[in-house]
């Protein structure tokens, strides 16, 4: 079994030349490249993405390209294993800052990718999906579901910035990622779901029986409900570490097909050593600052930073005060695939 296979250059060479002729190549000296032992070799580097650096530059790209040559104005976060200009943040998630200035409009399209925001800054954003109008407060997730209309609006006085997560890299592979274009929705005149069927945890309105459930229920999630749940939590429950996952009020599952959040807390001066998880991340810093060991690479961070990590990473988190992070990973994906799994260290 630990016998090492043969390589390409064991073979002739006129042999290969006929190979290569009829469109075919051996599997042997592959075999490991593509089946690595025990864990996989993940191409993805540990990421970290300074807001403080990129600010400037997204403001930039606003005096530079009206929204209208741009669609989406989104500076890219490439992962590090592939270099600048990769549209990856890991293998599976694509990760993105956006800016919406005061007063504009990013058009109406649907696309095959699922896409979700994480509020960085600034008031009066929001997003209409499907008609329903989500406001965009600091820390909040809207999501975008795969197939729903979606355009962004600014009613504020400051610019607007978010940080987008897609499943983006998953649809390209499949080659399955287009898009269609629609005018500006009229927003229905009501608040969200988030503060009319699902004000309140634990509870949903009762419906017919005959009449569907929505596949996406909530599409915003308030930040403020999302803090007070992990202070509470830490504070009765787990102690000095608590992580929630935004999940769908009415089944429980994951809130979008493959990509998932989860938000954490952590304590001033307290410390996290998370499993081994074999679902890739980035981790969005909401509120604190504090480092990150991923594989022994220490990474810096503070509020408003982002940074990835591959799968099966070892991670441990230590919080120099106060601290919440958004976490948008894989394991959706890697449950439906039937693989995904946690190692104690
Ligand atoms: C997209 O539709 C948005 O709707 C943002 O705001 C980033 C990146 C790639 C493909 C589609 C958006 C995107 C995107």
């Amino acid at each position: 079994m630990s016998e090492q296979l043969g390589t390409l250059e064991d073979l002739p060479e006129d042999y290969r030349a006929e190979l290569s002729q009829a469109g075919v190549a051996p599997l042997w000296p592959m075999m490991r490249n593509v089946l690595p032992h025990g864990t996989p070799n993940p191409v993805t580097k540990p990421g970290y993405w300074s807001y403080d650096a990129v600010r400037p530059l997204l403001l930039r790209a606003g005096e530079l390209t009206p929204v209208e040559k741009a669609e989406r104005r989104v500076l890219y976060l490439s992962d590090p294993g592939r270099g600048v200009g990769s549209m990856q943040a890991t293998s599976s998630i694509y990760a993105g800052l956006q800016l919406l200035l005061p007063g504009e409009s990013a058009p109406a399209h649907r696309h095959t990718p699922s896409a979700a925001r994480i509020i960085v800054e600034g008031e009066g954003g929001f997003t209409v999906v499907d008609g329903e109008k989500l406001p965009m407060q600091e820390g909040d997730l809207v999501l975008t579901p795969g197939g729903e209309w979606h355009d962004h609006g600014h009613e504020g006085t400051d610019p607007v910035v978010w940080l987008d997560a897609l499943d983006l890299p998953l649809f390209v592979y499949l080659e399955g990622s287009y898009a269609e274009e629609a005018p500006l929705q009229s927003p229905r005149n009501r608040p969200d779901a988030s503060e009319v069927e699902y004000l309140s945890a634990g509870l949903a309105p009762s419906r017919k029986r005959e009449v569907a459930k929505k596949r996406y229920p909530m599409m915003r999630f308030p930040w403020d409900r999302t803090e007070a749940a992990l202070r509470q939590l830490c504070k009765f429950e787990t102690g000095t570490v608590a992580e929630v996952d935004f999940v769908n009020p009415e089944t429980g599952d994951d809130v979008l097909p493959t990509m998932g959040f989860t938000a954490m807390m952590l304590t001033a001066n307290s410390k996290e050593e998370p499993p081994l998880r074999s679902s890739s991340a980035i981790f969005h810093v909401v509120r604190g600052s504090g480092s990150t060991l991923v594989n022994g690479q220490e990474i810096r961070w503070q509020a408003k930073d982002t940074f990835s990590v591959p799968v099966f990473a070892e991670l441990s988190h230590r919080a120099e005060e106060e601290c919440f992070l958004i976490r948008v990973h894989d394991k959706p994906l890697q449950e439906k695939l039937g693989y995904y799994e946690e190692r104690a260290r």
